[in-house]
């Protein structure tokens, strides 16, 4: 018996060594988050999403300018919106095929600054589970929630995001999501900056996972 408890806790500890060393690597799930990828207005691995009726307007543009870092920033804009017609500007990105771990814990975080945030201009962020493959039914699994931001914008970059973050059951992928929506006055407007994206897991979060799954399959045995 004291064998076995003398091994569990080497195979602990060595689980812990290898996490802490593959956290200070650092891995950002997110690709291209700081927009330095692309090919003109259009970044890299981002979905960017412009929706609006004439004579309202949005666009969603990578732009070489108004960066926090690099030469790039993503530009997020609407004008025009009425009561009746809202706007949408939005960029999206899907995480990597099981790139996430249910139930550890993940940090996602960006900058970002407003040249003009109007009344009636709302602006969120969101995380959701995605489970990307439909092995465990498909669909969102579960969300950071959807947080409205508009209000602490300022003309100067300012770090936003979630931490500690809990990926859901059955979920394989992450998908961030930022935007922009007007139209809660009309002519509302609204023009924002954004740059630095990531998502990374906690550190010791999957170690403590790793010895929780060891603990569990020694109970099984
Ligand atoms: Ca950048
Ligand atoms: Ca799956």
């Amino acid at each position: 018996m004291r064998n076995r408890i003398t091994t569990f806790l080497a195979m602990g500890i060595i689980a812990i060594a290898y996490s802490a060393g593959s956290a200070r690597v650092a891995a950002d799930l997110i690709a291209n988050g700081g927009f330095e990828l692309g090919t003109g207005a259009d970044a890299d691995n981002w979905s960017q999403f412009e929706g609006a009726t004439p004579p309202a307007l949005a666009s969603v543009d990578r732009v070489n300018m108004m960066q926090a870092t690099g030469d790039w920033a993503m530009e997020l804009s609407v004008t025009g919106s009425t009561l009746s017609v809202g706007t949408n500007a939005e960029i999206q990105q899907l995480t990597a095929l099981n790139s996430i771990t249910p139930g550890a814990s993940y940090d996602m975080s960006f900058l970002a600054k407003a040249a003009n945030i109007g009344p009636g201009v709302v602006v969120f962020m969101e995380v959701q589970w995605l489970d990307s493959d439909g092995s465990d039914g498909g669909g969102v699994k579960g969300s950071s929630g959807l947080v409205q931001f508009a209000g602490s914008l300022t003309n100067v970059y300012q770090l936003f995001g979630f931490t500690g973050i809990v990926a859901a059951p059955g979920s394989d992928a992450a998908q961030v999501d930022i935007r922009m929506n007007g139209g809660a006055f009309d002519g509302s407007d609204g023009l924002i900056y954004i740059d630095d994206v990531t998502l990374t897991p906690e550190p010791g979060s999957l170690a403590l996972l790793a010895i929780g799954g060891m603990a569990l399959l020694r109970r099984r045995r």
